[in-house]
């Protein structure tokens, strides 16, 4: 991959542009003027540390003014820019590849309102998404999204990945719950689409195309999102089961006894929970080794009524021997405790050195045999072990098992080509034999970029390529990614 020499290098006047619109404390600026500041590398490099950019530009503006001023002069003097939000994204996304311009939303992060009749929130694109959950919190409402980087992930990225998360199968996806946004174009212009109406049958629905967009046709600066009540009773099993064909068994039983309830199945199996015990230290949950292990939420309006359905749930499955042994937490430590079986998993798969990671959408009755299929695959080529000679650690597989949503991962000692050649397009070759999605929820970026051909046909190529250019014609918006 080259630099398109058709964007201008950022020289000192483009700084002086832009320091005299936002102030020098909204810039972080490195190596294009002698009083360089080296805090420019946190924006540079991402969440894995897998991508490293070479901007020397850092903007961050307070308004949507700002970023429609910075915009419009980046789009007439050829500059690419990056959106760039809690850069948390896996897919290498917000960096910049080379030495583009990136525009973090973090000032950008006032919440506007909040309807505690229609439950509409509206609010800026940097409001990290735990600070917006817990504002609703207090208002006995919940952000409609959750997921392990709540902390620092921002809703407007969350948007703009169409993240999808921890209880999508509850509350649904960004596609049917954020209701406006308000973006700024490449060439400056606003639109502002920031409905709060939960019907409005007008014609195309533009704002689609911003949720899950990645930042390449425009910058979203606030969204309006339905947010459902906050459900008073929330309870958490987690168990262990002998084989995948229990876990199926077991989520038709979740689906059919815990129904309005249900908020969240998650499936991690057996490798991924060992990881999380040796990474972290801390005890298993359960005694014993399973094959794979599910988390159960119910969250409902009746704490005594939800508690017995999902403790009955759990005797039966017991009983019928589907699981072979399960927890009820008690109070809301415990919840949190079990919890983080789950959403730790990702943080300690870096712990060895790197990761290869495949977000996948695969028909349900198949999903875990991509996991047995890559494991005797990289065996067979003799790259897992122990020794360290062995590039592959492990391969791993856990995920959303209520939205058919895949994660493998392979953590690696190194990254290594023998184990990419393996992997890759063997990899999405399988997945799409099978008419799954080679992205399920975190999007193309630069990794799934060469590869969406195997989720998307010609035609549809073509016409995403016709819409980039409609919205972007010189191409300014996050480069060398998504299409
Ligand atoms: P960034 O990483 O900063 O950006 C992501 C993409 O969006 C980039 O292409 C960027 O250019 C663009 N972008 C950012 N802000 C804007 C904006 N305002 N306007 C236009 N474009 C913008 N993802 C899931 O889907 N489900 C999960 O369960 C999940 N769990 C995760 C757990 C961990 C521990 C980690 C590290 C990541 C997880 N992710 C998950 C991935 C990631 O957190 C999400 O994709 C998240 O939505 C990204 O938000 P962000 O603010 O960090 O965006
Ligand atoms: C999750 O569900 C995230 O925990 C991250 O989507 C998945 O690290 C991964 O592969
Ligand atoms: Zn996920």
């Amino acid at each position: 991959l080259q630099r398109d020499s058709k964007f201008t290098k950022i020289t000192e006047e483009h700084v002086k542009f832009f320091q005299d619109l936002l102030g020098s404390e909204s810039s972080v600026i490195d190596g294009v003027s002698k009083d360089a500041s080296a805090d420019i590398e946190a924006y540079n490099s991402d969440w894995m540390r897998k991508f490293r950019g070479h901007t020397k530009l850092v903007l961050k503006p307070s308004s949507t003014e700002e970023v429609s001023k910075i915009l419009k002069y980046c789009n007439e003097k050829m500059l690419a820019v990056v959106p760039q939000g809690g850069n948390t994204g896996l897919v290498g996304g917000s960096v910049p590849v080379f030495d583009e311009i990136v525009i973090n939303l973090q000032k950008m992060n006032k919440i506007h309102s909040f309807d505690e009749v229609s439950g509409i929130l509206v609010a800026d694109a940097g409001v990290i998404l735990e600070i917006a959950d817990n504002y609703l919190a207090e208002k006995n409402h919940i952000f409609p999204l959750d997921l392990g980087a709540k902390g620092s992930c921002m809703i407007g990225g969350n948007v703009a990945t169409n993240a999808g998360g921890l209880r999508l199968l509850r509350y649904g996806s960004f596609h049917g719950n954020v209701l406006g946004i308000e973006a700024v174009l490449p060439d400056g212009s606003v639109m502002d689409d920031l409905s709060k109406l939960r019907k409005n049958n007008t014609g195309y629905d533009l704002k689609q195309l911003f949720i899950g967009g990645e930042g390449t046709i425009g910058i979203i600066t606030k969204i309006s999102i339905m947010c459902p009540r906050r459900s008073p009773a929330v309870n958490v099993a987690y168990f262990g089961l002998e084989s995948y064909e229990h876990v199926q068994k077991a989520f038709r039983e979740a689906k059919g006894q815990l129904s309005e309830i249900l908020s969240a199945f998650e499936l991690m199996d057996g490798r991924t929970q060992k990881l999380v015990n040796r990474v972290t230290g801390k005890s298993m949950p359960l005694e014993g080794e399973h094959a794979f292990y599910c988390l159960v939420e119910t969250s409902g309006s009746n704490a005594d009524h939800d508690g017995e359905k999902l403790e009955k749930f759990l005797e039966h499955v017991m009983e019928t021997e589907v699981v072979q042994d399960g927890i009820l937490a008690q109070d809301q430590t415990q919840i949190q405790e079990l919890w983080s079986w789950r959403e730790g998993i990702t943080e300690c798969l870096g712990h060895d050195g790197g990761v290869y990671k495949y977000d996948l959408s695969i028909p349900i009755h198949e999903l875990y045999d991509l996991v047995n299929d890559t494991r005797d695959r990289l065996t067979e080529a003799g790259l897992v072990g122990t020794k360290d000679s062995h590039p592959v650690v492990d391969v791993v597989g856990y995920g959303h098992m209520g939205d058919g949503n895949l994660h493998l991962n392979i953590p690696v000692r190194r990254f290594d080509k023998a184990v990419e050649r393996q992997l890759e397009p063997w990899v999405y070759e399988w997945v799409q034999k099978r008419n799954g999605s080679i992205s399920a929820e975190h999007g193309l970026g630069v990794t799934k970029k060469p590869y969406v051909g195997y989720s998307k046909s010609e035609t549809m190529i073509k016409l995403m390529k016709q819409i980039k250019d409609l919205y972007d014609p010189n191409g300014i918006m996050n480069p060398y990614k998504y299409i």
